[in-house]
């Protein structure tokens, strides 16, 4: 239903434009109410205002905290008004409707940045202003709520069209936009309190809103600080809400490894028994296998050194000789969809040891944001949840790849994913052979993963690098062909790759010549 405006109450901190939209109103034969300094600006302009106390009966008070918190302007705001009941309550006690509110809020946020004393930031938490916000909003069927000055302009707009009146697709979108402006404002006041005495902190906070956050002991650095955010509402699964079971205190880059560990290892949820083992958030041995420890041995063969000290993700429940396996060397944290009760005995002698549970993987293929902080704001997209099926590859050069190395392919590109770029990636039988990753150029990566993959040899007294024989996996396009000769070179047999470059002709032309097995994704994945 359309509603006409006959009754305004304006109470605003930020007088921008309030003077402008008082005469339009005024012109509209709108009744104006307003609080002290609000009155006053627009008495100054010469515009006529009832005082808010004339129409509560009391004075503001203590200081202006109690100026608006009054049944006569929340009953004017929250009676129904084709309610008998509520019509008949306003007409005992005196109170008239109030059609049109124009609040907006005690400036917290800029009193906290302009580094005020604690009894001037708290004196700035608005209570009355927020209260009259969320009555109007609510009473949306019959209220019109505007909460910023951007919108006075809209709202006289609206009124001009329509004789006065607002409808109630605006009266809708406008509670919608107070309810996003009074649960940030609340937001803001509860991480302030979170974070008083770190107000570096507080400025990157104010973006994030309506989460529940838990400190930690330092960021990246003992020098930096840091929180874990955590949705409100019901209990999700991930690294940030899993179960600890024992364990000294997550790290922020404990947090950080063992997420980067989940994520990959959830690529494998329906698949085999598999292990992934990450240091400073890349993947340095990935396996699948018959079994948990099989596959644990295989991943850790990948590079046993990068391993020490690492994190240890896997794909099912943790059994009590896999649990010995991974205590054989150093590890900081194990994260595991569960655990049986072998196995938290075998961790439960390693007191530092963090063990995770998870309970159900993730869905690599969720939707979900990636959010980073720039200089200046944030950088937001949506999660790399992309996904090329085997039938989506193409195969590109003279020679098919068998069925072997094809599966090996997948399980390359599978690992890429989730390898910092510029990623290359060996893989054979399902395992990691070498993996280069954080590199400046391609080339260079694919040399680091054929140099790791000879020290596991040597590591292991194999006869030869486990990347003869291999597919590899690279996470962008191969620019020029001299990546791919160095991963021939390597020993690769088929290689598994975005295609796109200017020079794919060039590229897929040296695969030939080297009888190489190539297939295009059409897909990249960088991760920076
Ligand atoms: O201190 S309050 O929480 N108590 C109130 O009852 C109240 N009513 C309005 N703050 C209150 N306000 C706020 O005062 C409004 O949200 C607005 O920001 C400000 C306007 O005050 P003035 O008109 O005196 O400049």
């Amino acid at each position: 239903e359309d509603v006409v405006i006959k009754r305004a109450l304006l109470s605003v901190s930020d007088k921008t434009g309030l003077v402008e939209l008082g005469h339009a109103l005024a012109a509209r034969h709108v009744e104006l109410v307003s609080t002290g300094g609000t009155a006053k600006t627009l008495r100054d302009a010469g515009l006529a205002v009832k005082d808010i106390s004339e129409l509560t009966g009391f004075p503001e008070m203590m200081d202006g905290r109690v100026k608006t918190l009054h049944p006569k302007v929340h009953g004017g705001l929250l009676a129904v008004r084709d309610n008998a009941e509520h019509v008949a309550a306003m007409k005992v006690h005196d109170i008239g409707a109030i059609d049109l509110v124009v609040v907006n809020l005690y400036p917290f946020a800029q009193t906290v940045a302009k580094g005020a004393t604690r009894d001037e930031i708290i004196e700035n938490i608005d209570i009355g202003g927020p209260s009259m916000v969320r009555s109007a909003a609510k009473n949306h069927a019959f209220v019109t709520i505007v909460t910023d000055p951007a919108d006075y302009d809209n709202l006289v707009a609206e009124m001009e069209e329509s004789g006065g009146k607002t409808s109630y697709e605006f009266r809708r979108k406008c509670a919608a936009k107070a309810y996003s402006a009074t649960a940030a404002y609340d937001s803001m006041i509860s991480q302030w309190f979170a974070f008083a005495d770190q107000q570096q902190l507080f400025p990157d906070m104010l973006a994030v809103n309506g989460n529940r956050i838990e400190e930690l002991r330092y960021g990246e650095n003992p020098h930096q600080r840091a929180a874990l955010y955590v949705p409100v509402g019901p209990h999700g699964s991930g690294i940030a809400q899993a179960e600890q079971v024992q364990g000294k205190e997550l790290s922020y880059n404990n947090y950080n490894d063992a997420d980067a560990a989940l994520e990959l290892v959830s690529e494998f949820r329906d698949g085999p028994p598999t292990v992934v083992i990450v240091k400073h958030a890349n993947p340095c041995g990935v396996a699948s296998g018959d079994s948990l420890i099989d596959a644990y041995r295989a991943a850790l063969e990948c590079d046993s050194v990068s391993a020490f000290g690492g994190i240890v993700a896997v794909n099912r429940a943790l059994d009590g000789a896999t649990a010995e396996a991974i205590t054989e060397i150093f590890t900081e944290v194990v994260a595991a969809p569960s655990a049986d009760d072998a196995a938290k005995a075998v961790f439960a002698k390693k007191k530092n040891l963090r063990l995770l549970l998870t309970g159900d993987l993730p869905d690599p293929k969720r939707g979900g944001l990636a959010i980073k902080p720039i200089t200046g704001g944030l950088l937001v997209q949506s999660r790399d949840n992309g996904h090329v099926a085997d039938g989506e590859f193409k195969v590109v050069t003279k020679r098919t790849p068998t069925a072997q190395e094809l599966a090996d392919c997948r399980f390359a590109w599978t690992v890429a994913k989730h390898v910092k770029s510029n990623a290359i990636v060996y893989a054979k039988d399902g395992a990691t052979a070498g993996i280069g990753a954080g590199q400046m150029n391609r080339r260079d990566s694919a040399r680091i993963a054929a140099i790791k993959a000879r020290e596991a040899a040597e590591t292991y007294g194999w006869e030869s690098p486990r990347t003869v024989g291999s597919a590899v996996a690279s996470d962008a396009f191969f620019p020029f062909a001299d990546g791919l000769l160095a991963a021939a070179e390597a020993g690769a047999t088929a290689v598994i790759q975005p295609g796109g470059s200017m020079r794919d002709d060039e590229v897929i032309a040296a695969a030939d010549e080297a009888g190489l097995a190539m297939v295009f994704t059409g897909m990249r994945h960088f991760r920076h």
